[in-house]
């Protein structure tokens, strides 16, 4: 597709999710390309990328930006990457204030979100496959509860005494907020932490998120967002 526009390759119940969101916040033309995860049934890579997203670029995982033919058409994999791309290049009122804003708390909401908030997350995602159990080298913490859940705990805090305005960013929501969408969204459909009991700043702003218009529109078009489809093995446990 060699127009201006940039491409997403997306996949269903995937990270790429918070991407299309994003397009959508920055009211942009783009096109999108839906890919379909491999059935659970598939013999050696149930529910990973299909054939389709493999050909799409080198990594071969979603999401994927494709810029547009006058930026090159470049592949660009990592949302955080894409996000900060797409920002730079389209955000041209600086509406998530990568300019004029905070962007050292930007920056360091977002690593939040690539490395710690990740790193929890893997292991918890290990802990519902069986793969890691209570005790193993995940340093004797127990798969749930708040000793393990410190990440939601440092949110709670950066909502708390962070800018007021609903999201984390402010008044209207950064780059962090759209890269912390994904992590937030595992928590909560996979019933890590009982947000609303325990974490109601982090509760109310992923309602927040949802009711968002942005939100909505990305995600009829995209094709299906349920992380909890990746099945709990609780007889490997
Ligand atoms: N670090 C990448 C991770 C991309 C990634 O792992 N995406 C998953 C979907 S949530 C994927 O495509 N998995 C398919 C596979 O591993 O085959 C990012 O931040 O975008």
């Amino acid at each position: 597709m060699a127009d201006n526009k940039p491409t997403l390759h997306h996949m269903n119940c995937s990270q790429s999710q918070r991407i299309l969101w994003l397009l959508e916040e920055l009211n942009i033309e783009y096109n999108l390309i839906s890919h379909e995860r491999n059935s659970p049934n598939h013999p050696t890579r149930p529910y990973h990328s299909p054939p389709s997203l493999i050909a799409a670029g080198h990594y071969g995982k979603s999401p994927l930006l494709i810029t547009g033919a006058k930026d090159g058409s470049r592949p660009i994999p990592e949302s955080s990457a894409i996000a900060t791309y797409l920002i730079r290049t389209f955000d041209s009122e600086d509406k998530f204030g990568l300019k004029s804003g905070d962007w050292i708390r930007d920056e360091i909401l977002t690593s939040i979100a690539s490395t710690t908030f990740n790193h929890v997350h893997i292991q918890a995602l290990m802990f519902d496959w069986g793969v890691l159990k209570a005790g193993d080298s995940a340093g004797n913490f127990p798969s749930s509860g708040k000793a393990y859940w410190t990440v939601l705990a440092d949110l709670e805090y950066e909502l708390k005494n962070g800018p007021q305005g609903g999201y984390f960013m402010g008044e209207h929501p950064g780059r962090a907020d759209i890269l912390l969408e994904f992590p937030m969204s595992m928590v909560n459909q996979r019933n890590w932490a009982d947000l609303k009991a325990d974490y109601p700043l982090l509760d109310a702003w992923l309602e927040r998120v949802y009711a968002r218009d942005a939100w909505k529109r990305g995600l009829a078009k995209g094709n299906g967002y349920d992380l909890s489809m990746f099945p709990k093995i609780p007889e490997r446990r």
